[in-house]
């Protein structure tokens, strides 16, 4: 594999290379476009193929070259579907793969705060973090929908989770950095080492920079994957035959999320008051463990890995049409088994929001 990071003096811009010199699929990370040619050049001496071109985010200090390089190479275009980039290939969503090379995958996980599209992308131990995490320092959050709480949440619950050796390469560096690790980072950056989401919204508002000389004009035109407005309409156009990427992966809060599109739910004083009018089964979902720590009195306790399977042998769930409520410890795993068992074919399923922490709490 080759990877190259390049930088753009004139806007601190870091650009990056990923390409495979046996199967020929390149991918480029933030391209800018003053530097269209060489990147064609660059190509061109390996005999890549330039499949993608993904952007962090809609940039406010420079212009990408995305759009020039879709018309020249034939590269699909990717941008967080929240940065109203229309006219972009593929408008990504958090889980995206890419994938290229015969296997090679960049995941894309939304990091908002920055903009509220910004996007970091993984790839193998490197992440890719555009101005959502710098090194030592973070990219500003007042415009484009920027929050600083988003942000620190982001870096905090999301990149910082990554294994402590990832390689950090960042969407710009001021100072002359190239490329840092999530310990550095998580332990030194003098923006999030130690600082409280308070504080870190604190810094943010007080910083005070001046507004980025370009922004007017590259917000728009990026929005547009760096053409003039003219030009739109044909990227639109050939838009409709372009693929999303090859999967989707879904997170198990998502999955939580759409099981409660399809249930019922009741808050724990509705289950007390169902509980005291009686007729109803519970279904304690959690593991044996967690049910030998306390319960709500009489449940079944039918863990949700195996319910599928052992919940024909309780004759208490005989009658698929009597009251069900299942519970677990906040209501995801409770969720996700009233979803099994309608599917089974139960018809009066309640599943208790908040699950038997705040049970607790309400007794
Ligand atoms: N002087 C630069 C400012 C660029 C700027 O504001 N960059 C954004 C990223 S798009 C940022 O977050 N900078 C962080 C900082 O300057 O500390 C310009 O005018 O373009
Ligand atoms: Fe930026």
């Amino acid at each position: 594999m080759i990877f190259k990071q390049l930088f753009d003096p004139e806007t601190w811009t870091y650009t990056y290379l990923i390409a495979d010199l046996v199967t020929k699929d390149a991918v480029l990370i933030d391209p800018v476009n003053t530097h269209i040619d060489n990147y064609i050049a660059m190509l061109e001496e390996q005999g890549l193929n330039l499949k993608y071109t993904l952007e962090t985010h809609v940039h406010a200090d420079h212009i990408t070259a995305s759009g020039r390089l879709r018309q020249r190479l034939g590269s699909q275009t990717g941008v967080s579907e929240l940065c109203g980039a229309e006219t972009a290939d593929i408008q990504i969503q958090d889980g995206d793969i890419f994938e290229f090379a015969g296997g090679e995958q960049i995941k894309a996980i939304a990091t908002p705060g920055h903009t509220r599209g910004s996007l970091s992308f993984l790839w193998r131990d490197r992440v890719f973090t555009g101005d959502c995490l710098l090194i030592g320092g973070c990219g500003r959050n007042d415009f484009q929908g920027g929050d600083a709480g988003a942000q620190y949440d982001s870096i905090t619950q999301g990149l910082f989770t990554l294994p402590d050796d990832t390689l950090v390469y960042p969407g710009h560096d001021y100072q002359q950095h190239w490329v840092s690790t999530i310990k550095q980072e998580r332990t030194t950056n003098p923006r999030l080492a130690g600082k409280s989401r308070e504080q870190f919204i604190d810094i943010m508002k007080n910083l005070n920079l001046p507004k980025p000389r370009l922004i007017d004009e590259a917000v728009p035109a990026n929005r547009r994957c760096g053409l003039e407005e003219d030009e739109r309409q044909d990227t639109v156009a050939s838009r409709e035959a372009a693929a999303r990427p090859v999967h989707h992966e879904i997170s198990p809060q998502d999955m939580v999320n759409e099981a409660k599109q399809h249930i019922t739910e009741v808050n724990v004083s509705t289950a007390k008051q169902l509980l005291t009018e009686g007729n109803i089964t519970v279904v304690d979902v959690r593991e044996e463990s967690e049910y030998a720590n306390g319960h709500i009195d009489n449940a079944l306790p039918i863990p949700r890995g195996v319910l599928e399977f052992k919940i024909g042998n309780q004759p208490e769930l005989a009658d698929k049409s009597k009251g069900v409520l299942v519970y677990c410890r906040t209501g995801g795993r409770s969720a996700l088994a009233a979803q099994t068992m309608q599917q089974l074919g139960y018809n009066n399923v309640l599943s208790m929001a908040g699950g038997f922490e705040a049970w607790q709490k309400s007794i």
